[in-house]
C-alpha cells in the first residue's frame, strides 16, 4: 500500500466512524424525534415562513434607559436555576457561559435550588465561575413532593398509561414534581423574596451572541411582564383537560382577564379551544410579582387542586404561557430577538437586522427555531 491509498483508508474510515457517531446521537434524540413526530400530524407543519415575514417591530433594539430609568445592572433580579448534585458539570457550563456574555458586566447574583441539599463539590464547582454573590437554596418539602390528597393509584395507572404511550417523561414523577413547582412554588422560595425579576437557567442551555444590555432593565422600563426566545407546541397527550380547567376558571373569575390580552396566540377560535402554542419556559425572564399576585395565585390553585400536575403530566410552560397571556395585556409580553439562546434541540438566533453581527453570535441565523414549522412565531406575529 503506498501513502496515498493508505491516506485514503484513512478518510473512508473516519468518514464511516463519524457518521455512525452522529446518526447514534440522532437516534438518540427522544425528544427531538417524537417533536417531529407530533409536528408531522400538524395541519399547519409544512408551512415555513422567512424573513419577510417578521414583523418590524421585532427588530426594535432594546435600549436600556439608562438616563432616568433604572440603570444597567441594578435591577432588583436573580439568575435562577433549578438543579441537582448530578447535573454539576452541566450547570457549571450554563453558569459560564452565561457569565461569559451577559453577566460579568452586570454581575446579577445567583440563585441555586434543589430539593435536596447541594453538596460541597457543587457549591465548590458553582462558586468558582459566578462574578457576583450566589445563593444556594433548600426546596420546602411540600413545595416540591406530591400532596397527601392526590389519589396515588390513579396517578400511579396515569404514569403507566403515558409511559406506555412513549410520552415524554410521561412515567416520572419527579418531573412531575419539578413541573409543579415551577408552576406555583419556585417564586415563593424564601431566598426568592428577595426579589423581583428572575431569569431562569437551565444546566446544559447555551447563550450565542454577546448581551451588551441588561433585559432586566428593559422589562422594568418598557413595563414588562414575561419574555421568551423560543415559541413552540405542546404535547396535547400531557394536558388533556388543562384547556377546560381554564375555561373553568375564567367563567368563575372573568375579572382577571386583561383587556389586550393574548388569547388568539393561544387559541384559532377565540377561545374555544388551545392550539397548544405556549413559551418554552427553560428560558423565562419575568416579574415574579406577577406569578405572586392575586390572578395567578387563584389560578394555580384552581389548577393545582384537579390534580392535573399528577393525573396527567402539566408543564409549567403551558400553565404559565396561558397565565400570561390571558392576564396581561399582550404589549406585556416580550419576545427577545437579540438572546441567542439554544436548550436541546432548538436555538433562536437573532435575526433582526445587524444584530447577529453586533452579537458576534456562534449560531446559524439560517437554521433559527422561529420559523420551523413546529415553531409558534406566525400565531405570535398574527397578534402583533
Ligand atoms: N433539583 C432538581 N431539579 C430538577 C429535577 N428534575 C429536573 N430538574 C431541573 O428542572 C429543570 C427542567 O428539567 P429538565 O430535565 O431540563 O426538563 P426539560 O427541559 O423539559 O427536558 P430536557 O429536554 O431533558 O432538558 C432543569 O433546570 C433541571 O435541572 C429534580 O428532580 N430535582
Ligand atoms: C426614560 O426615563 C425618563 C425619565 O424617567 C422618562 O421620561 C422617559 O420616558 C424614559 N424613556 C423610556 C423609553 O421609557
Ligand atoms: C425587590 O423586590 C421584592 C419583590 O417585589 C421586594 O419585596 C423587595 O422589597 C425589593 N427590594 C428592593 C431593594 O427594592
Ligand atoms: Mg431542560
Amino acid at each position: 500500500m503506498n501513502t496515498t491509498t493508505r491516506y485514503i483508508l484513512l478518510v473512508i474510515f473516519l468518514v464511516i466512524g463519524l457518521h455512525s457517531i452522529l446518526s447514534f446521537t440522532h437516534e438518540d434524540y427522544g425528544r427531538a424525534t417524537s417533536i417531529s413526530n407530533i409536528a408531522a400530524q400538524l395541519p399547519w407543519s409544512s408551512s415555513s415562513s422567512t424573513l419577510e415575514d417578521i414583523p418590524d417591530s421585532y427588530y426594535i433594539s432594546p435600549e436600556t434607559n439608562v438616563t432616568g430609568g433604572i440603570q444597567a445592572g441594578k435591577a432588583n433580579a436573580t439568575l435562577l436555576m433549578l438543579a441537582r448534585n448530578s447535573d454539576t458539570d452541566s450547570a457549571v457550563r450554563s453558569i459560564r457561559e452565561l457569565e461569559d456574555k451577559f453577566n460579568k458586566k452586570f454581575k446579577y447574583p445567583w440563585v441555586l435550588l434543589n430539593e435536596e441539599p447541594f453538596s460541597d463539590e457543587f457549591k465548590k464547582r458553582i462558586s468558582n465561575v459566578v462574578s457576583g454573590e450566589v445563593h444556594f437554596g433548600e426546596i420546602p418539602h411540600d413545595h416540591w413532593y406530591q400532596p397527601d390528597w392526590i389519589d396515588e393509584e390513579k396517578a400511579t395507572a396515569a404514569r403507566k398509561k403515558m409511559e406506555d404511550d412513549h410520552i415524554i417523561y410521561g412515567g416520572s414523577l419527579s418531573y412531575r414534581n419539578m413541573c409543579r413547582f415551577n408552576s406555583g412554588f419556585f417564586y415563593r422560595h424564601p431566598i426568592l423574596q428577595n426579589y423581583k425579576w428572575y431569569w431562569r437557567v437551565e444546566p446544559d442551555v447555551h447563550f450565542h451572541c454577546d448581551i451588551d444590555f441588561d433585559p432586566f432593565a428593559y422589562m422594568q422600563e418598557n413595563n414588562k411582564v414575561y419574555g421568551f426566545t423560543i415559541t413552540m407546541y405542546e404535547y396535547l397527550a400531557t394536558i388533556p383537560t388543562l384547556w377546560e380547567t381554564v375555561q373553568n376558571f375564567i367563567k368563575e373569575n372573568p375579572q382577571y382577564v386583561a383587556e389586550n390580552n393574548a388569547v388568539n396566540y393561544l387559541s384559532d377560535n377565540g377561545g374555544s379551544s388551545f392550539n397548544l402554542c405556549h413559551f418554552w419556559s427553560n428560558f423565562e425572564i419575568a416579574d415574579m410579582d406577577f406569578w405572586r399576585g392575586e390572578a395567578y395565585s387563584k389560578f394555580f390553585d384552581h389548577l393545582d387542586k384537579t390534580g392535573g400536575f399528577y393525573y396527567e403530566r402539566w408543564g409549567d410552560a403551558p400553565v404559565h404561557s396561558i397565565a400570561v397571556s390571558l392576564f396581561t395585556r399582550k404589549d406585556q409580553i416580550h419576545f427577545f430577538d437579540d438572546i441567542g439562546y439554544e436548550h436541546n434541540p432548538y436555538t433562536h438566533c437573532p435575526r433582526g437586522p445587524g444584530k447577529w453581527e453586533k452579537g458576534k453570535c456562534s449560531c446559524n441565523p439560517d437554521h433559527s427555531f422561529d420559523y420551523d414549522g413546529y415553531s409558534c412565531m406566525k400565531q405570535w406575529d398574527r397578534i402583533q
